[in-house]
């Protein structure tokens, strides 16, 4: 079976562990996101790709979600120590030395997916990981505070501001100048299904769905999609606040909507959302939370069930 799936970061690397433990003999695509991605200190880093990549190859700080773990922080004390901004983005030793190696690879001229492949030969994540697209782009985020309306980093609004600040814009910038990596729309057209992760909808899905030509791609495949809204909230971070920017509710419903029936045939919610209901689209009710493994395992199954009756 071949299944191909988009994600970002933990939600996407949760349920991937556990559609890997389900489906171990399947041939995995995951379409990454990289509109997270930002450039330190001369580094480019590359969120949602390393923790799935970690996730996957067993190397995740599984309390945090995201970072090594025994992780060590002498280099990030050591800039502050120079006072080097920023010091709201916490870098371990350990992944610095990945975005070295990924910084000295794109610097040598590989494009991303090139690097991320070169990444992933240690990692083995037992899937096959390519970013949306090698074309550099980032989501930037309008805000207005006592510096005036201005255009910040995704990063900055979501760590530093923890979201605190209203988005008034979410803008993926360079959108218009990218197209999906080498890889991308030859998986997708080859897939037998095609599975969207409780990954946010906004900042996750949404940003890879405005990749030229994936959209298209996916709405001729057999598409299920896990709702990551639960009970008219997130499960875990703050995607409510990037689903108010774009004007959508925090509900299992509304993000429904947002994905369309032309883009899912099939929508898993939570049991306590079992009333959501669209025109051309089949929903479920399951238990949506991802404890462990098993509980992932067992979400990632009634996708793949629910996708193939559906395919
Ligand atoms: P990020 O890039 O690290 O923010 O991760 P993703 O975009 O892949 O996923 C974030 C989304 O996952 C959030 O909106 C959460 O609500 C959702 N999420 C996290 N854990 C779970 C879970 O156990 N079940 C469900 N249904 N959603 C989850
Ligand atoms: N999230 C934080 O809340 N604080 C951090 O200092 C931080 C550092 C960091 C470093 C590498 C990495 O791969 C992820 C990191 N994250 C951090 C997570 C990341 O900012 C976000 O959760 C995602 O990009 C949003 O999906
Ligand atoms: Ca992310
Ligand atoms: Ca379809």
């Amino acid at each position: 079976m071949r299944i191909v799936s988009l994600a970002g970061g933990i939600g996407g690397a949760r349920f991937l562990r556990g559609l890997l433990t389900t489906a171990p003999d399947s041939e995995i695509t995951v379409i990454g996101n990289t509109g997270d991605d930002i450039s330190l200190f001369g580094l480019r880093v590359c969120p949602d790709l390393d923790t799935v990549m970690y996730t996957l190859g067993g190397g995740i700080n599984e309390e945090q979600g995201w970072g090594r773990r025994e992780e060590s922080h002498v280099v990030k004390e050591e800039l502050a120590a120079y006072g080097v901004e920023p010091q709201w983005f916490g870098l371990g030793d350990r992944d610095f030395a990945t975005h070295i190696v990924r910084t000295q690879m794109l610097d040598a001229g590989y494009p991303l997916s090139a690097v991320t492949e070169a990444l992933c030969a240690r990692w083995q994540p037992g899937v096959r990981l390519i970013p949306m697209s090698d074309d550099r782009t980032e989501t930037h985020v309008v805000i207005s505070d006592e510096r005036g309306r201005r255009a910040v980093h995704f990063q900055e609004w979501w760590v530093r501001l923890r979201a605190s600040v209203p988005a008034e814009q979410i803008i993926l910038v360079g959108a218009d100048q990218a197209v999906p990596a080498p890889g991308v729309l030859e998986a997708v057209a080859a897939a037998d299904v095609v599975l969207l992760p409780p990954s946010n909808p906004v900042v996750s899905i949404g940003t890879i769905l405005q990749i030229k030509g994936i959209r298209e791609a996916l709405e001729g495949k057999t598409v299920v999609g896990v709702s990551p809204i639960v009970g008219g909230a997130p499960v875990r971070g703050m995607a409510d606040a990037c689903l108010t920017a774009i004007g959508v509710p925090t509900t299992a419903q509304a993000v429904l909507e947002l994905y369309g029936p032309a883009l899912v045939d099939g929508w898993l919610v939570a049991e306590e959302d079992a009333g959501v209901a669209l025109d051309g689209v089949e929903v479920e009710a399951r238990p949506l939370i991802m404890h462990d493994l098993d509980s992932a395992a067992a979400l990632a199954r009634a996708a793949l069930d629910m996708a193939v009756r559906l395919a």
